[in-house]
C-alpha cells in the first residue's frame, strides 16, 4: 500500500508513562502530513480517532484475501470471513467485559444503537405518561430517538441539570427519579465538555427506582477501559471509528434478558430463522437485531483495533491522555483572553474554551491555517450550548497519538489568533 511503518505493535514501554510515542506516531500514517504548510495537529479525535496501519492493513487484507459474505456460504472463503467476523464479537465481549458473546450486537454506531433501543425496547415498554430521564450533556443523537419514541407513546422526557463546572446535578438526578421512571439514558462522558459522569452510582439509583439504563460509550471507550458488569448497564453503545476502527460500524451491549423479550427491529435476511407467508420465526441472539448482509470488513477491523488499543493498554492510554490534559489546561490557563467550558473535576482529554471578543468558527478558522485541526460549534449538543448560553464552544480532544508539542502549537496559534483579533 505504500505505507510504511517500523515494525508491528510491540510497543517499548516508556518507564514514566509506559508508552511509546514515537513508535505509536510512526503507526498512525495520515499525522504525517502539512495542512496549510504547516505540520498536521489533529486535535479532533473526539469527532473521529484517525487509523494505525494495522488498521488500514486489516481492510487491505480482508478486500485482498477473503472478501465473502458470511453465515450462509459452505465454501472456504464464507467461511473465513465467518470466522473472523464472529472473532471480533468475541474481541468486543472481552473488550467490555460483557458476561454473553450473544449480548454484543453488531450495529452501524452510536445513533443506530440507540435508535434500536428506542424502536425495539422502547416501543415495547414505554406507555402513555411514563418518564424517561435524559441530561444536559446528551449528544443530539441520545435526545432525538427518545423524544420520537416519546412523541408517539405520550411520554415524557425529564432532563438533569448542570453545575457552573458541566457536572451532572445529582441531587437534582436523584429528586427526578420516580415510579413514572422507566428509562435513564446519559453519556458516560460528555462529548462537548469532556465530564466523566458518575455512571456506575447513576445507574444504580436508576434500578433502585425500577428503571433500565442506557450508557451512551461513545466518548469513554476511546480513552479508558469499560466493564459492562461492573457498571450493572443495561445496555451500553459506542463507534468503531472513535476507537480507531472503521466508521459506518458500532456496538450495542444488552443484557440477555432484556434482548431475549426485545421484538426484532429491521426485517429482512439473517435475522430469521424460518420464513413462511402464514408466519414468521426469528433468529436467536444475536442475528435476531442483525438483519441483511452487514458491515463484515468493518466489523471484522472493529475487532483489530480493539486488539491494537488492548495492545497499548487501555490504562497506559488513560494516564497518557491525563498529562496531556493537564498540560493543556495549565498552558491556556495563562492566556487570559481563554475561557474554559467545563471544568468537572473527573475529565476526559477534552478543552472547550472560547475565546474573548471571538466567534468559535473564527478562531477556528485561523486555527486550521496553522495546520491545528479542531471542532468548533454546537458539537451536537445544542440543548447544552443553550443551557450554557453560548452558540458553540472550540473543541481540543486529545487521543494518545497526540503530543505536548502539538499542544503547544494550539497554544502558539492561539496567541496569533488573538492578536488578530484585538
Ligand atoms: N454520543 C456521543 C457522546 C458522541 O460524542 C457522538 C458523536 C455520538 C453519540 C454519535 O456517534 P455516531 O458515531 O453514531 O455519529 N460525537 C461527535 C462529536 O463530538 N463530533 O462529531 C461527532
Amino acid at each position: 500500500m505504500g505505507l510504511e511503518r517500523e515494525s508491528t505493535i510491540d510497543i517499548e514501554f516508556n518507564k514514566v508513562l509506559n508508552i511509546d510515542i514515537q513508535k505509536i506516531r510512526s503507526e498512525f500514517p495520515i499525522l504525517h502530513q502539512e495542512v496549510n504548510g504547516k505540520p498536521l495537529v489533529y486535535f479532533d479525535n473526539a469527532a473521529t480517532s484517525q487509523k494505525p496501519i494495522q488498521v488500514i492493513e486489516a481492510i487491505d487484507d480482508y478486500y485482498g484475501r477473503y472478501n465473502a459474505n458470511i453465515h450462509r456460504g459452505v465454501h472456504h472463503l464464507s467461511q473465513v470471513a465467518t470466522d473472523a467476523y464472529e472473532k471480533a464479537r468475541r474481541t468486543t465481549q472481552r473488550f467490555l467485559n460483557a458476561e454473553h458473546e450473544h449480548e454484543v450486537l453488531f450495529t452501524a454506531g452510536t445513533t443506530d444503537s440507540i435508535n434500536l433501543v428506542a424502536q425495539t425496547w422502547g416501543r415495547q415498554n414505554i406507555q402513555k405518561g411514563d418518564e424517561i430521564i435524559l441530561t444536559q450533556l446528551e449528544h443530539h443523537s441520545n435526545i432525538v430517538p427518545w423524544q420520537m419514541l416519546a412523541e408517539e407513546k405520550g411520554a415524557i422526557i425529564k432532563v438533569v441539570d448542570i453545575n457552573e463546572a458541566g457536572e451532572l446535578d445529582m441531587e437534582g438526578y436523584k429528586s427526578l427519579l420516580c415510579n413514572a421512571t422507566k428509562l435513564v439514558a446519559f453519556n458516560h462522558i460528555s462529548n462537548a465538555l469532556g465530564t466523566l459522569n458518575p455512571v456506575k452510582e447513576m445507574t444504580a439509583l436508576a434500578h433502585d427506582a425500577g428503571a433500565i439504563v442506557l450508557i451512551d460509550g461513545a466518548q469513554s471507550v476511546p480513552h479508558m477501559k469499560v466493564d459492562v458488569q461492573e457498571l450493572d448497564a443495561d445496555f451500553y453503545t459506542f463507534s468503531a471509528h472513535k476507537i480507531c476502527g472503521p466508521t459506518g460500524v458500532g456496538v450495542l451491549y444488552g443484557k440477555e434478558a432484556l434482548l431475549e423479550k426485545m421484538p426484532p427491529w429491521r426485517g429482512g435476511g439473517e435475522m430469521i430463522k424460518t420464513v413462511s407467508f402464514s408466519g414468521t420465526t426469528y433468529n436467536e441472539l444475536p442475528f435476531k437485531f442483525e438483519a441483511g448482509t452487514p458491515h463484515i470488513e468493518g466489523g471484522i477491523v472493529m475487532g483489530v483495533a480493539m486488539d491494537y488499543l488492548n495492545q497499548i493498554g487501555l490504562e497506559n492510554i488513560a494516564a497518557y491522555e491525563a498529562e496531556l490534559l493537564e498540560y493543556g489546561v495549565q498552558k491556556m490557563a495563562e492566556l487570559e483572553y481563554i475561557d474554559f467550558i467545563g471544568t468537572a473535576k473527573e475529565k476526559a482529554s477534552v478543552i472547550s474554551f472560547n475565546m474573548k471578543g471571538a466567534h468559535p468558527f473564527d478562531v477556528g478558522t485561523i486555527l486550521d491555517k496553522l495546520g491545528v485541526a479542531v471542532r468548533t460549534g454546537h458539537h451536537c449538543c445544542q440543548p447544552l450550548m443553550e443551557r450554557l448560553g453560548i452558540p458553540g464552544t472550540v473543541r481540543a480532544s486529545f487521543a494518545f497519538y497526540n503530543t505536548k508539542e502539538e499542544i503547544d502549537a494550539l497554544v502558539s496559534g492561539l496567541e496569533r489568533a488573538h492578536k488578530m483579533f484585538s
